[in-house]
C-alpha cells in the first residue's frame, strides 16, 4: 500500500482532497503550514513550512508519492510567491528526491500559459506565457519537475488546473472547470500509471469549450465525468453579474490578465468578426 503525502492539506483543492483520497490511499499524510482546524482523528497530519528544506524533508521520510498542492494559490507580492512557490518549490523536490520518494503530482495551473487568447487551442507543448507571478512559479515548477524526472529518474506529473470546484463559476470556468473527482483521477494516473516519466496534463473536465488539448491524459486513461455544459444556466446567470474586462475576456487567464496590465491593447482583436 503506497504511503502518499498531500502538502497544501488545509487549503482549498487539499480539503477536498482530504475526503475523496482515503478510501484510494488509506495510508495519506497531510501536510501544511497550519494545522486544518477540523482535523479528524483518524487523519495523520504533519505540520512543515515549506521554506524549510529539513521540515520538509521529515514529511517526505518513507513516502512513495506526493501530491504537492502547498503554496500561494493566487497572485501575490513577489516576496510571498518567491518564499512558498519558487522557494518552497525547491524544497519539495529536493527533499523528495533526497528521501527516495518515487512519484511526485505537481500542482501547476492554467495561468502558467494564461496569456494565450481564447481563440487559440493550445496543448501541453506550448512556450510558456504565464500571465502574473504565480503563473511565472508554476513556469518554474514545472521546470524543477522536469529537471528532477530527467536528471533523477523521478517520476513526475504536472497538472495544470483550470478551475477546481464543484460547480463553473461563470463563462470563462466553463472552458477550465475541474470536477473534484476528475482531479483525482489525474492524481492517480500520475502516482501509478507505469508509462510516466514527466508528463503535462490540463487539469479539466469534459468541457465543450475547452481551450486547451489534454490528448496526453486521455491516452493514459483519463476518463472525466464532468461536464461543465450541464452547469452551462449557472455559470451565464453568474457572468451576466460581472463587470466586462476587455483584457481578462480576451485571453485564456481571465482576470490574473488583467490585473496590473498597461501593455499593448492594440493585440486585443476581435476575432469572432
Ligand atoms: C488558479 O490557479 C487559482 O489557484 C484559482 O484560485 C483560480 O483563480 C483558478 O486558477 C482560475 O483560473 O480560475
Amino acid at each position: 500500500m503506497p504511503r502518499i503525502l498531500v502538502t497544501g492539506a488545509a487549503g482549498g483543492i487539499g480539503t477536498s482532497l482530504r475526503k475523496l483520497l482515503p478510501p484510494i490511499y488509506p495510508d495519506l499524510l497531510l501536510s501544511d503550514i497550519n494545522k486544518p482546524a477540523d482535523l479528524g482523528k483518524n487523519e495523520e497530519f504533519k505540520t512543515a513550512d515549506l521554506v524549510d528544506l529539513a521540515q520538509v524533508e521529515a514529511i517526505c521520510e518513507g513516502v512513495d508519492g506526493i501530491l504537492h498542492f502547498g503554496g500561494y494559490s493566487i497572485e501575490g507580492s513577489w516576496d510571498q510567491i518567491h518564499q512558498a512557490n519558487i522557494i518552497g518549490c525547491y524544497n519539495l523536490f529536493e527533499a523528495a528526491y533526497r528521501k527516495g520518494v518515487k512519484r511526485v503530482i505537481f500542482a501547476s495551473s492554467n495561468h502558467a500559459v494564461g496569456f494565450y487568447p481564447r481563440h487559440h487551442r493550445i496543448g501541453t507543448d506550448v512556450t510558456a506565457r504565464p500571465d502574473s507571478r504565480y503563473g511565472v512559479s508554476k513556469v518554474f515548477g514545472e521546470a524543477l519537475g522536469a529537471l528532477y524526472a530527467d536528471k533523477h529518474g523521478l517520476k513526475v506529473t504536472c497538472i495544470r488546473i483550470g478551475n477546481f470546484g464543484e460547480v463553473p463559476l461563470d463563462h470563462r470556468r466553463l472552458s477550465i472547470w475541474l470536477k473534484p473527482e476528475d482531479l483525482v483521477q489525474l492524481c492517480r494516473i500520475g502516482l501509478e500509471n507505469p508509462d510516466i516519466h514527466f508528463e503535462v496534463f490540463y487539469g479539466a473536465s469534459y468541457n465543450e469549450r475547452a481551450w486547451w488539448d489534454n490528448h496526453r491524459a486521455y491516452d493514459l486513461g483519463y476518463r472525466p465525468t464532468g461536464r461543465a455544459e450541464d452547469f452551462r444556466e449557472h455559470a451565464f446567470a453568474e457572468q451576466a453579474k460581472l463587470k466586462s474586462d476587455p483584457v481578462g475576456d480576451f485571453y485564456q487567464g481571465g482576470a490574473f490578465c488583467s490585473m496590473e496590465f498597461d501593455g499593448d491593447t492594440g493585440r486585443i482583436v476581435d476575432w469572432k468578426k
